[in-house]
């Protein structure tokens, strides 16, 4: 069985292209039928084409409201009648309707440790803050923002010599591990999102999700 998947993103696409990796490795029992973007000039929408994957072009500049915006996307995306679908970068929230319509198979990764540092600019926040350790978490998607329940979380620690780049490249390498292996659990079945929680095979999680601490 292989699990149908759209993918949504609005920039560079490596978490796409690393899930893309994965499917070609038979790591993961799926296959991407379309990638959408809100931004025409993205570069994951050269990684798609490179892969033969369709892809969807809707400019959220084009549209009167975020309600318009969303629906024209759920009329793009239904066609292809997805099991589940990926935020990968996606940078536009999403209305409550959107969300609803795809509740429990719909996935984000988002670059910190949430609950805490909810939003945008987390790496800076976190420098701000002092914080010793960072990461990643991957989520099911609901309305409220970044709120759903964890799947997966990576850690990584934060030394006096990080700066915000530093900190993206050591958060994205662990993305580029973590969320290929959450869409490989979701599409063997093994999560599922049950009550505001996430389970796996059949077990709740924890509000951390599964950890995966690749500090030494
Ligand atoms: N939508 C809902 N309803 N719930 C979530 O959990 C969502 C969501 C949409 C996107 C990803 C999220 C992240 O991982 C995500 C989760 C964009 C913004 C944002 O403020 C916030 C969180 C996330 C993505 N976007 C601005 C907006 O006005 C635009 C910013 C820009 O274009 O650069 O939509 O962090
Ligand atoms: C990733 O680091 C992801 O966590 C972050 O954007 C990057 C996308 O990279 N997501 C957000 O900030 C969502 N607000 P990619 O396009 O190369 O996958």
């Amino acid at each position: 069985m292989s699990c149908n998947i759209v993918v949504l993103a609005s920039g560079s696409g490596s978490n796409l292209q690393a899930i893309m990796d994965q499917i070609a490795d038979n790591k993961i029992s799926g296959r991407i039928s379309a990638v959408l973007c809100n931004r025409p000039e993205a570069y994951a929408l050269e990684r798609a084409k490179k892969a033969g994957i369709p892809t969807i072009v809707l400019d959220h500049k084009s549209f009167d409201s975020r309600p318009a915006f969303d629906k024209a996307m759920i009329e793009a995306i239904d066609p292809h009648k997805p099991e589940l679908i990926v935020l990968a970068g996606f940078m536009r929230i999403l209305t409550p309707e959107f969300c609803e319509h795809y509740l429990g198979r719909m996935i984000n990764i988002h670059p910190a440790l949430l609950p805490s540092y909810k939003g945008l600019n987390t790496h800076q926040r976190v420098l701000d803050a002092g914080e010793s350790v960072h990461g990643c978490t991957v989520h099911f998607v609901t309305p409220d923002l970044d709120d759903g329940p964890n799947i997966i979380q990576a850690v990584v620690d934060v030394t006096s010599e990080d700066n915000a780049e530093t900190l993206v490249n050591k958060v994205q390498q662990q993305e580029h591990i973590i969320y290929p292996q959450a869409v490989a659990w979701f599409a063997e079945g093994r999560i599922k999102m049950i009550d505001q929680r996430t389970t796996l095979d059949e077990k709740p999680l924890g509000e951390t999700g599964y950890v995966v601490d690749s500090r030494t």
